[in-house]
């Protein structure tokens, strides 16, 4: 996999870094990765209004169960780093949704969200999901962090933490290595679903997740800062969460 522009992840949190690199690899060495067209204009940004700097780099693929996996990274002024990534499953594979956000700031880490969120009508995991990461052993952060309100979306397998010192930050790598290598895992063993409705439910359940997520104020602040409202909007809901179309 090559990148044009591996430059800004070498100036990142080195947390971020590894991770971007960690996720990467996982993803080379378990899926069939195809391209996946992103509008041209929103590839690699570059802008600032009155606010800070803003400098994002996108790299999005598409495989045979999941319609984007997007890894993005962000710069904003010299102070604040991000890391998001989301893997989209298909409308016709009955998979959660990968979610991973890091925001660093002026070299600590103040957020560290990892989860495989549910997508089914009734808000379970399926079964196989729910055991193996059942199985997985228990890590304490000494500073958990609660859910904000539209947060329902995420399962109680959701580690949401302040990272507090290098064998944390190493801990929180860790924990992503291990779900993205079980969702790989899980995913390229599992059959897409036949009916209509089964497919109709993953649609309904995608859609209430990206609902959810746009309304996260603190990411669309630091976008509109940068590139106002309507910008912020648009890359919102066409970069970030988009809906499924069918
Ligand atoms: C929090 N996200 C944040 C924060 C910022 C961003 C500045 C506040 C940091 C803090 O509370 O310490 C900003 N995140 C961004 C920006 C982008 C981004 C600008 O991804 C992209 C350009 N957010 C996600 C995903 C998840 C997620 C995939 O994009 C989870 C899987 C979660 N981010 C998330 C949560 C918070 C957060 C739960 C805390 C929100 C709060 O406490 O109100």
């Amino acid at each position: 996999m090559t990148s044009l522009h591996v430059s800004l992840r070498r100036q990142q949190h080195p947390l971020i870094c590894q991770l971007a690199n960690a996720i990467e690899r996982i993803w080379e060495n378990q899926l069939i990765l195809a391209p996946y067209d992103i509008p041209a204009d929103l590839g690699y940004i570059e802008n600032h209004l009155e606010g800070e700097r803003l400098v994002i780099e996108n790299h999005c693929y598409q495989t045979p169960q999941f319609r984007k996996i997007h890894l993005e990274l962000a710069k904003v002024g010299n102070g604040l780093d991000i890391l998001h990534c989301v893997m989209f499953p298909r409308a016709d594979y009955p998979l959660p949704v990968f979610g991973c956000d890091i925001v660093g700031a002026r070299g600590s880490i103040s957020a560290a969200i990892v989860d495989l969120s549910p997508v089914r009508s009734d808000r379970h995991l399926p079964a196989r999901y729910h055991s193996a990461l059942s199985a997985l052993p228990e890590i304490v952060f000494e500073q958990p962090r609660d859910l904000p309100e539209w947060g329902d979306i995420f399962s109680q397998f959701c580690t949401f933490v302040r990272p507090i010192s290098q064998s944390e930050n190493l801990s929180f790598i860790e924990r992503v290595e291990a779900i993205l290598r079980l969702h790989c895992e899980i995913a390229s063993q599992t059959f897409p679903v036949q009916s209509i409705s089964e497919r109709k439910s993953i649609i309904e359940g995608q859609f209430y997740y990206c609902d959810k997520q746009l309304k996260n104020d603190k990411t669309r602040r630091i976008l509109e800062k940068s590139f106002g409202k309507k910008w912020a909007k648009r890359y919102m809901e066409t970069m970030l969460f988009d809906m499924i179309t069918v």
